[in-house]
């Protein structure tokens, strides 16, 4: 059982997807909760404001310290355990979120993520709170919604249950360091192109060998960073 809050100031932004698919699926058949909390009702401005101008100077917003300690404070006065709880903050400063961080964070009984907008949210929050800071990749977002979707999303499928089978979910790409095999389904020819015929000759050993040799010839080719983790652990 895992419980997920988000902190932001965008909450509509969650309702497509978590309403689709995998995490609502996984909201029906495990348990899990997620719940959206609007940054701006801890907010005591008639403008509901929640950024400012930089210290410093310079170009555009900060996201303000209060409406975040507020909602904090909040969630855990109303008996979420702090000590029980990974507060991550997605950002482009932070380390890079992988498959193997995702299956840790599965094992966690509680995730809150905080959303950031403009530069950022004020370092304040960060110091005071953060136990994670990730980013999903080498390029900026507008904002920290997207990043928290991404990083649910890998996370969720990690627990039991979620996905029918486990054992699709460690075949995936990134398992071994390598990526995943090429998938074919029928018809056998279409358009004059053909399902190589080792997946139709029901030597599973034949075909077990096709799909390793795919998947080291596909990483070598686009990931020679993955690549080379494969050969030196293989000790190739
Ligand atoms: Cl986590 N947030 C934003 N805003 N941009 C990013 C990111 C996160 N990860 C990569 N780029």
């Amino acid at each position: 059982m895992i419980r997920i809050d988000v902190i932001t100031a965008f909450p509509e932004y969650f309702r497509g997807p978590f309403g689709e698919s995998m995490i609502r699926q996984a909201q029906r058949r495990v348990g899990l909760e997620i719940n959206l909390w609007d940054l701006r009702d801890f907010t005591h401005d008639a403008h509901r404001t929640v950024d400012d101008t930089p210290y410093g100077g310079g170009a555009g917003m900060v996201m303000k310290p209060e409406p975040f300690f507020e909602a904090l404070e909040y969630l855990f006065g109303q008996g979420l355990p702090r000590e029980q709880t990974k507060i991550i903050y997605p950002s482009p400063q932070g380390k890079v979120f992988t498959n193997r961080v995702a299956q840790k964070l599965a094992q966690e009984k509680s995730l809150v993520f905080l959303c950031g907008h403009y530069k950022g949210i004020d370092q304040r929050v960060i110091d005071y709170w953060v136990d994670e800071e990730i980013s999903i990749g080498d390029y900026v977002l507008t904002g920290g919604e997207l990043a928290t979707v991404v990083i649910v999303d890998a996370v969720i499928r990690w627990i039991p249950g979620v996905v029918g089978d486990i054992e699709s979910v460690k075949s995936d790409s990134f398992e071994g360091d390598l990526l995943d095999a090429p998938y074919y389904t029928r018809p056998e020819i279409y358009r004059g192109l053909k399902v190589p015929d080792v997946l139709r000759s029901g030597n599973h050993q034949a075909i077990e060998r096709w799909r390793l040799e795919k998947r080291i010839e596909k990483t070598r080719a686009v990931r020679p960073d993955l690549y080379k983790k494969f050969v030196e652990k293989n000790k190739l």
